[in-house]
């Protein structure tokens, strides 16, 4: 295999967390199949965890989400079906009770009273959309509901030709993904088709998904992961900074000053790079007036 268990991955039960051997593409997969890898708070736990590890881990460049199939109930392949609604409730997504067994886990009875109803996959949203790194959505099934926004966020996405499939089921089941879900999604495929998307939830399959704009290439079932990991070698041949300056310059548009402040941050880091802030540094600590005398007013 390619992929060895990432560091800190081997207690996660709703998520598998894999590094490549030579330590610089993470893949991170939902490992709920039976339920079309649909999320519960725990699985957005472990999410936000290995995710984050992929970001501070300074040799990883590209990251790989995906979900784990196929379903050992019917052989269904996904990505992610979104937030799992046997567990939802009036506050969000309930965890389960920890004296829950197994057959009241996912049921009203199960669930942690004491603890809120969570809806935190928008941290993992966040997380996806801030990390200075590529992510790539891998989709080999379904993408519904709050699955279909994990895609949204992600920088590209590969789908599977024979099993990829896209649906916006939110207005079915009373729910709404009113961020990058729909507003930024609408920035990548237009206002009418993603008001035709949400509005009429009707499902659409990779090849007009790729059509539409939110897929960048459709791929066979079987090349899948291959061309992911094509995909990631070569964006690992590009310049580390060049990859996080464009990926923040794409952002900042749609993210206002949190977009401007982590494009802002790069540039001070390649500020505090030259001489010219050196010297601002060193006159503080040597008590003395800086000597700017050395960096014109450049035009
Ligand atoms: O919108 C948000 C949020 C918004 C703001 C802030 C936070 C948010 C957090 C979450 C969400 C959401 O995700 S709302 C949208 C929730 N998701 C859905 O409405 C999708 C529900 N699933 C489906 O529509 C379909 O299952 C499917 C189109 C993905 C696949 O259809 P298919 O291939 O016909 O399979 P199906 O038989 O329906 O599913 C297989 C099994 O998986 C079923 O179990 P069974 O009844 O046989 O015991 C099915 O119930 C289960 N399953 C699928 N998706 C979910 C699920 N169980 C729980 N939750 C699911 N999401």
């Amino acid at each position: 295999s390619v992929w060895e268990v990432a560091p800190g991955a081997e207690h996660y039960t709703d998520i598998t967390a894999h590094l490549s051997l030579d330590g610089r593409i993470a893949r991170v997969a939902f490992n709920r199949p039976e339920v079309r890898n649909a999320f519960r708070p725990h699985t957005v736990d472990e999410l936000y965890d290995a995710l984050d590890l992929a970001r501070t881990n300074p040799r990883v460049g590209v990251v790989l989400l995906t979900g784990n199939g196929p379903s050992p109930r019917d052989g269904g392949w996904a990505f992610c079906s979104g937030g799992d609604q046997r567990i939802r409730g009036r506050d969000g997504y309930q965890y389960a009770a920890a004296d829950a067994d197994a057959d009241t886990a996912h049921t009203a009875e199960g669930v942690d009273r004491a603890r809120a109803g969570r809806l935190h996959v928008l941290e993992v949203q966040r997380l996806i959309r801030f990390m200075p790194k590529v992510v790539i959505a891998v989709v080999p099934g379904w993408a519904a509901g709050g699955g279909h926004s994990l895609n949204a966020v992600c920088d590209l996405t590969l789908a599977s030709a024979e099993h990829a499939r896209f649906k916006q089921t939110d207005a079915d089941v009373g729910s709404f993904d009113a961020g990058y879900g729909s507003a930024y999604f609408a920035r990548q495929v237009g206002q009418k088709v993603a008001r035709e998307i949400f509005f009429l939830a009707r499902e659409y399959d990779a090849q007009r998904a790729y059509e539409i704009g939110f897929v960048n290439e459709v791929v066979p079932h079987a090349e899948l992961e291959s061309t992911a990991i094509e995909w990631a070698r070569e964006i690992l041949g590009k310049s580390p900074t060049a990859i996080r300056m464009l990926k923040y310059a794409f952002n900042a548009v749609d993210d206002g000053i949190v977009g401007q402040q982590l494009f802002a941050g790069e540039a001070t880091r390649l500020a505090y790079g030259t001489d010219e802030a050196v010297e601002g540094r060193d006159s503080f600590l040597q008590k003395r007036d800086p000597d700017w005398s050395p960096y014109p007013y450049h035009f």
